[in-house]
């Protein structure tokens, strides 16, 4: 590898959710950084100081660009002055659920026309195991002309962001990464060190890929087995809730998950079916994933017939025809982010039997068509509580609601008055 100098110490393809903070990171650490992304708006803010990402203020942001610590472009051609190349874009899925890396594979192709020798380019974008060596790889090399491992170093290393988290942030969580050759682990891990407090090196790749899918799998399994569990309990007359708060007294060998409406968010809904789709290239059926998501995809089915069964006993009311306001649409507490949010399909379910539906969220000011309704419980037959901001009060909702539906416990020491129905 050559030691020629760069005017950046790294670039990060991607200004979002992930990219931002890793760029205000490495600022921090007093690295030089050149931001990249094909929306020329988000660049010209950027270059203004102005940030779009929650999680990096902007008076966080403007003195590291006024220092001339972090730089945005969507100029490619830049990134020959970057030492270290960070890919932190989105890798969604297809309508039938299979990996789509197209902006993986867009950035791969513009990053290897204008690689160099020498440079350290690292996948962050959570994917299958196999993807940086079977397709970012033979992008960059046929690109560019240049070999992994020799002519340049090649490394993932996933990205941990929970937007929204100020307990553990990009330079406190520590960053597993795994190179294609023990000295790429190395060149990568240099890249990292003194802007990540902790680097956890792996032996390759897929090692690395594969981590960042079971720490998603894991919860999509284990809210999957919680929420298994509260439907058994709707039959059992046993409070759900109840049983998880006591497992969870158990000091050691327990992790408490809370059954809900169903699964939302970028990542926990989408994750496992990346290792699902790949691990059938080895004649494997992932049994845990498919049963999770059969049992979390289940669950707005389950929720609307807890809330046919309450407007029924509480009063002897039909779905169809009833007025019913949502509240909480969001796809976790107290954020704005309604992507994949299960509200969405409880909303349609509802609808589809007569129903007609409002939302009321404090974060949320449209969605799904409607338009954010005041919290007037007394207006409506029955209150559904599918995401518990913490914001609202909900003793009050109780006392002016005639019947509420709580999926979230956001009502536990409320008095009920007979009026609430739980998961
Ligand atoms: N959910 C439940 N029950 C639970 C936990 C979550 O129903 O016990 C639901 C939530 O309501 C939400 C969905 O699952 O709809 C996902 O929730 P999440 O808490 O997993 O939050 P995410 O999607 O923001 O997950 C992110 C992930 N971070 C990354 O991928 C880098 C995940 O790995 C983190 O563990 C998670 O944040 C976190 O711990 O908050």
């Amino acid at each position: 590898m050559t030691g020629r100098q760069f005017t950046y110490d790294v670039a990060v393809v991607g200004a979002g959710y992930v990219g931002v903070p890793l760029a205000q990171t490495f600022a921090d650490a007093g690295r030089r950084v050149l931001v990249i992304d094909v929306v020329p708006e988000i660049v010209e803010a950027l270059n203004n100081g102005i940030s779009h990402i929650e999680d990096v203020p902007s008076e966080h942001l403007e003195p590291h660009v006024t220092a001339g610590r972090i730089a945005a472009t969507t100029d490619y051609e830049q990134l020959k002055q970057a030492a270290a190349i960070l890919i932190a874009l989105p890798t969604p899925l297809t309508k039938q659920r299979e990996p789509d890396l197209t902006y993986v594979e867009r950035a791969s192709n513009a990053i290897g026309q204008v690689l160099q020798r020498g440079q350290v380019v690292v996948l962050e974008s959570t994917t299958y195991p196999g993807t940086t060596r079977e397709v970012v790889k033979p992008i960059l090399e046929e690109r560019s002309g240049l070999e992994a491992g020799k002519d340049f170093h090649l490394a993932m290393s996933p990205e941990r962001v929970d937007p929204g988290r100020t307990d553990w942030t990009t330079k406190t969580t520590p960053k597993v990464l795994g190179g294609l050759t023990a000295a790429c682990t190395d060149a990568a891990a240099a890249v990292y060190r003194g802007a990540v407090d902790t680097v956890h090196t792996v032996s390759t790749p897929e090692a690395a890929e594969l981590t960042k899918l079971l720490e998603n799998i894991f919860r999509s399994v284990n809210i999957a087995l919680v929420n298994e569990l509260a439907q058994l309990c709707d039959r059992m007359d046993i409070d759900v809730w109840e049983v998880v708060s006591a497992a969870a007294t158990k000091p050691f060998g327990f992790m408490p998950f809370q059954p809900g409406p169903g699964l939302g968010g970028h990542c926990i809904p989408l994750d496992p079916y990346y290792l699902a789709w790949k691990a059938r290239e080895y004649d494997f059926a992932t049994r845990f994933i498919e049963l999770a998501g059969e049992v979390n995809n289940n669950m707005p089915y389950f929720c609307r017939s807890v809330i046919s069964q309450a407007m029924n006993h509480g009063l002897q009311k039909s779905l169809s025809g009833s007025r019913i306001l949502v509240v909480g649409v969001a796809y976790k507490a107290d954020i704005a982010d309604t992507r994949e949010t299960p509200a969405e399909k409880l909303i349609d379910l509802l609808r589809n039997a007569g129903a007609d539906v409002s939302y009321h969220d404090p974060h949320v000011g449209q969605f799904h068509g409607l338009d954010n309704a005041p919290l007037e419980p007394e207006a409506y037959d029955c209150v559904a509580i599918v995401t518990a901001h913490s914001s609202i009060d909900y003793a009050d909702l109780v006392r002016r609601a005639k019947v509420v539906v709580d999926f979230r416990n956001a009502t536990n020491g409320v008095d009920h008055a007979g009026k609430v129905w739980k998961l």
